[in-house]
């Protein structure tokens, strides 16, 4: 997308643009550094998310989806062109191999872009390995099936190192479908014991990052379920490994907020993967089911980094993790990002002097009028502003489906291609 393209639809714009910036802005207190905030902001894309996802019942390929590492780097930096706030890919392996890295980063170089944490996969099997992870990989009762895993994480921190990565991030589908099918404490020793022989793998600038989730693939027990397990063995590990949340991987009902507060109370808090979900892990887009839970675990996250005098745009890990199996992947990761600033704008707006007087004075009527009245302000004109100012487009979806990008790609690379990913 050329820059002259996006300026030009934004001096279209423009008018409209600054009647609505004008309105907003008036009663923000601090804000250019609220804008500085949000221009700041830069949130990972993953490279599983650039095609179209599907359900163990059925993908439905949109078209034009990306059929190379390189196009799904293209692609991330057209998103970024368009919206200024997602300058880096995270990479899931053996999904993206970086066979060629140094060409792999010129490419991601050249469209502003470096690389996020490394993904391991040890859920599926691939043609060329030798031991099968049907009963798990890192938790294996079998210590050849758990050194294979451990070798494949190792492998992925060197190709991280290539690339300019400084985390791993571990997500085990190890568990159990049937209850007796496993000795829990022995499933969570050996688990502890292979990413200890991992751990030991990363270099000294290098963080692991730990994700749970309660089920799927398997049903009865996650060798890795909660926050809870998570944090032990991070704790365990030592002060390189952390707890990733993954907003999906909770049950319903879970005060997520109350989570990332403690967490990042003590440090341990690695980042987000970012979706949402109705009933389960659904993969869905950020915000658009639950808005409101998502103001208020930013809420939690800019007061408690505020606290531990954290950046908020690089003392955690900011990244989507989702699967669009109806929309274009595209709209759909615009849609997610722009739904994540809006939560983040919205937290920075919190009177928080105010708030703590209310918890104070236990005025709990108070504490919810100040919450509320900040998630209620429209605040995209700010976070469109921002955009604006970092040379990105003010209605970023607009300008992809005026410029009929999703025609183009489909002329270039075809109806029928299939992204890799799940
Ligand atoms: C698992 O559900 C997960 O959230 C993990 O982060 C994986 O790496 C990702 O989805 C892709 O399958
Ligand atoms: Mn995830």
């Amino acid at each position: 997308m050329e820059q002259d393209k996006i300026d030009h639809y934004n001096h279209l714009h423009l008018r409209e643009h600054q009647r609505k910036f004008d309105f907003v802005a008036a009663d923000v207190p601090k804000l250019d550094e609220v804008l500085k905030k949000l221009q700041a902001f830069q949130i990972a894309i993953p490279s599983w998310a650039l095609g179209t996802g599907g359900t163990r019942f059925g993908r439905f390929s949109g078209g034009g989806e990306p059929r190379s590492l390189e196009e799904k780097i293209e692609d991330v930096g057209l998103i970024h062109a368009l919206n200024r706030s997602s300058n880096s890919i995270s990479l899931h392996i053996p999904w993206d191999i970086p066979d060629n890295a140094p060409a792999i980063k010129a490419l991601a170089a050249e469209l502003g872009l470096h690389f996020d944490a490394v993904n391991s996969n040890t859920f599926q099997d691939q043609a060329s390995q030798k031991h099968s992870y049907k009963f798990g990989s890192l938790h294996h009762v079998d210590k050849a099936v758990r050194c294979q895993a451990i070798e494949h994480n190792v492998e992925v921190i060197k190709y991280g190192v290539e690339l300019g990565s400084t985390a791993l991030s571990v997500w085990l589908s190890d568990g159990s479908n049937f209850p007796g099918q496993l000795n829990f404490r022995g499933a969570f020793q050996r688990t502890h014991d292979s990413l200890c022989q991992i751990y030991e793998e990363l270099p000294d600038d290098w963080k692991m990052w730990i994700e749970y989730k309660p089920y799927e693939p398997n049903f009865y027990s996650t060798t890795i379920a909660d926050w809870g397990q998570s944090y032990m063995l991070a704790s365990k590990l030592g002060e390189k490994a952390l707890t990733l949340v993954d907003l999906g991987h909770h049950l319903q009902g879970t005060n997520i907020e109350q989570i990332v507060s403690l967490l990042l109370m003590e440090g341990k808090l690695a980042g987000f993967h970012f979706n949402d979900s109705k009933y389960g892990d659904d993969d869905l887009t950020v915000g658009s089911i639950n808005p409101y839970q998502l103001f208020l675990i930013f809420n939690e996250l800019v007061e408690g980094m505020d606290a531990r005098g954290m950046n908020h745009a690089t003392g955690i890990g900011w990244m989507i993790d989702a699967s669009h199996n109806v929309k274009d992947p595209i709209e759909d990761l615009l849609q997610s990002v722009e739904a994540i600033k809006i939560a983040y704008a919205q937290a920075l707006l919190v009177d928080k002097q105010a708030l703590v007087e209310a918890q104070e004075q236990n005025d709990v009527a108070q504490a919810q009028e100040i919450l509320q009245n900040a998630y209620r302000t429209d605040v995209r004109p700010l976070i469109a502003e921002a955009r604006l100012r970092a040379g990105g487009a003010l209605n970023p979806i607009a300008l992809f489906r005026k410029s009929a990008v999703r025609n183009e790609l489909i002329k270039q690379r075809g109806e029928k291609t299939v992204a890799t990913g799940l």
